[in-house]
């Protein structure tokens, strides 16, 4: 019997600084009912799906930065996402700001959630690489506070048993580290899912930006490739607030090739049908990691570029 599992990779266009959280639960919800309409069995939204990307603004009062987060998943505007989709009997994947309170201590982070068709909460993923800056860089055009305002992820790279295979998360920057993938391939995932918001220039160095749509599409064929893999990344695209974010919401298999792409800068639902069965295929041979990887070989090399200094 072959593993299908149809996906949705439903792009978001641009969100203002006045939406509300509604406001943006609606728009979701008319892309998961179109997941629905096109047979999809998980429909994936991007990173910080709920809000505009505040990380690129500096902000100062702590209740205005705190009003960006959800402390509770699901919430008041987010359960009508939840009870629609176990309606439908479609999975999700939605990545959102995480205020927690453990232990009596106040943390932040950039996680998202699972959820299987019955409504079942699969698992969370908390951010783990977090780019940019600490402090305040009022000559750039936009800001990269994510080290200001987030903790670094503390649940690792899990994959679960869902949507009939292994499935795990990252989340945008993430997808830039080979440790990633071949972290969550070790675990067992064979479809990962993730969302990003990426700028479509740098500010820092200009001479770059036409670097980084390819970069964006070599992390991620790449990814798939050596770990044998589905990779399904949704972007925030188009300009948000002043930012221009890269679109090219794309899926790829694991021959490593994109087998979808969106086309525009908005809302954009792409589908594809993703056989689980490929990843065997290379796992079987050319990437068999029980018969192949020479972990003994790699230690020497990791502990000398654990000691090379930062350019
Ligand atoms: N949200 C992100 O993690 N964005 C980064 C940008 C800032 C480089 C990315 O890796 O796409």
């Amino acid at each position: 019997m072959t593993r299908i599992v149809t996906v949705g990779a439903a792009q978001s266009g641009p969100i203002t600084r006045s939406d509300s959280r509604s406001d943006a639960v609606e728009r979701l919800l008319v892309q998961l009912r179109a997941a629905h309409q096109r047979g999809c069995d998980l429909v994936v939204f991007t990173e910080c799906a709920l809000t505009p990307f505040f990380p690129h603004w500096w902000i100062e009062d702590e209740a205005e930065l705190d009003s960006w987060f959800e402390t509770e998943m699901p919430g008041p505007s987010t359960q009508p996402l939840f009870d629609e989709a176990r309606r439908l009997g479609i999975g999700f994947c939605l990545g959102f700001a995480e205020l927690a309170f453990e232990d009596g201590i106040k943390r932040r982070f950039n996680s998202s959630i699972l959820v299987e068709r019955d409504g079942r909460l699969v698992g969370k993923f908390r951010k783990i690489h977090l780019p940019g800056h600490t402090e305040h860089r009022p000559n750039n055009p936009f800001q990269n506070l994510e080290k200001r305002y987030f903790e670094v992820g503390d649940f690792g790279f899990p994959a679960w048993n869902a949507f009939g295979g292994g499935v795990g998360m990252c989340i945008c920057n993430d997808r830039r580290w080979p440790e990633t993938w071949r972290s969550l391939a070790l675990a067992g995932a064979e479809l990962i899912v993730l969302g990003y918001n990426t700028p479509d220039n740098i500010p820092e160095y200009p001479e770059l930006n036409h670097q980084v749509a390819f970069h964006h599409e070599l992390c991620l064929q790449s990814g798939a490739y050596q770990n044998s893999c589905w990779i399904v990344a949704v972007a925030k695209a188009g300009v948000e607030e002043g930012v221009s974010q890269l679109g090219l919401t794309s899926i790829v298999s694991p021959t490593g090739q994109i087998v979808a792409q969106t086309s525009s800068l908005g809302d954009e639902l792409i589908v594809y049908s993703c056989d689980l069965d490929l990843c065997a295929h290379y796992r079987n041979e050319m990437f068999n990691f029980p018969a192949n990887r020479r972990v003994e070989h790699y230690s020497r090399i990791t502990n000398q570029t654990d000691v090379v200094p930062p350019l």
